[in-house]
């Protein structure tokens, strides 16, 4: 199945047509390295520098303010062999050279295709080590690991502005590079991750209209909940995709999506599932606020284990379960009150 994050028949068509291209014979020495440095937006070049002032696309072209904007991270869990492929991620460039460090440093600048390589890497992992720092660790149960296998991503020359995740024929996160390289922003990595936990939680996630439009929802709220936890705080965390969307939204602020507009269950229902899923991107954002991201973000996941894609109510009624067991009445009825305020509960 293919989950798709804009213009979606266009892409749908794009994707039915791809045709895998070869990867390149690792011909180059293993590094050794299993942990290294590299350079990456923290989680894009708006939100770490605060406006958009001087950050601009220009064809993918290197500026001192954009060079500016990155940041040393760890990249974590690497298997030695010198490219991006570890534990958790394994990163295959179609456009320009794969990654790989002989000494364990991965620094690009964002006009150098390997800098995409690097964020997809280190943003997948990330996402991956926050559901564990949420107890999500165990082999099997409510809290086995999330997404846990070695998920491939590839950076391609994708025509269209889009990125989607399939796990059909093939577990995999593909980004493209229309307008604003998608990959050069966390919080677009990080919404498709969140397509990943889906497909990994339960096979029978999609199955409706209205369980598509939900992982549309969570993964802007994804993008946002994690990219809260490793910025320490974002300006105007509602916005989602502050730097991808410069290049197709007017402005002044640029957002992909927001998790506060004023929409309703279910009167405002559209049909299209990025549309639609802004009320359950709200509805989550409510339960962060009531609870607190690290209730919030362990009750959401807990409650999507084996889901068989219904409907809203339902998917809401199983999260406030979670809430009321993992920490009581209190916050259920706060939990409660969170989707009630979007109409999804009576
Ligand atoms: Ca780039
Ligand atoms: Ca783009
Ligand atoms: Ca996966
Ligand atoms: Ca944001
Ligand atoms: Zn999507």
């Amino acid at each position: 199945m293919t989950r798709l994050s804009r213009r979606a028949s266009v892409a749908l068509l794009a994707a039915s047509l791809a045709v895998a291209a070869p990867v390149a014979v690792n011909a180059k020495q293993p590094s050794g390295c299993t942990s290294a440095t590299g350079l990456v937006f923290m989680p894009n070049p708006v939100v770490s520098s605060g406006s958009y002032a001087g950050l601009e696309d220009n064809k993918d072209a290197d500026s001192d303010a954009l060079n500016d904007q990155r940041v040393q991270v760890s990249l974590t869990g690497l298997d030695g062999s010198g490219y991006l492929r570890g534990q958790y991620a394994l990163v295959v460039g179609e456009t320009g050279d794969s990654a790989y460090s002989a000494d364990c440093t991965f620094d690009y600048t964002r006009h150098d295709d390997r800098f995409e390589q690097v964020m997809a890497y280190y943003w997948v992992t990330k996402s991956q080590a926050y559901t564990q720092s949420l107890g999500f660790t165990q082999s099997s149960g409510l809290w086995r690991v999330i997404n846990g296998d070695q998920q491939r991503v590839r950076i391609n020359q994708y025509g269209v502005d889009n990125s989607f995740a399939t796990d059909h024929p093939k577990d995999e996160m593909r980004f493209g590079k229309g307008g604003v390289d998608d990959a050069e922003d966390g919080e677009v990595i990080l919404h498709e991750t969140g397509h990943q936990i889906h497909m990994s939680q339960s096979a029978t996630f999609f199955s409706s209209l209205e369980a598509g439009s939900i992982s549309e929802g969570f993964g802007d709220y994804w993008a946002a909940t994690v990219s809260e936890w490793a910025t320490g705080g974002e300006a105007d965390p509602e916005c989602i995709a502050e730097w991808d969307s410069v290049s197709y939204t007017r402005g002044p602020v640029h957002c992909l999506r927001r998790l506060d507009e004023p929409k309703m269950y279910p009167d405002d229902l559209e049909g299209e599932v990025h549309a639609d899923g802004e009320i359950w991107s709200h509805a989550l954002w409510n339960l962060r606020t009531a609870l607190g991201a690290a209730h919030a973000d362990t009750s959401i996941l807990r409650a999507q284990f084996d889901w068989t894609g219904t409907t809203m109510p339902d998917l809401a009624g199983r999260i406030v379960d979670a809430v009321d067991e993992l920490y009581g009445s209190g916050e259920a009825a706060l939990a409660t009150a969170a989707f009630q305020d979007r109409g999804i509960l009576p």
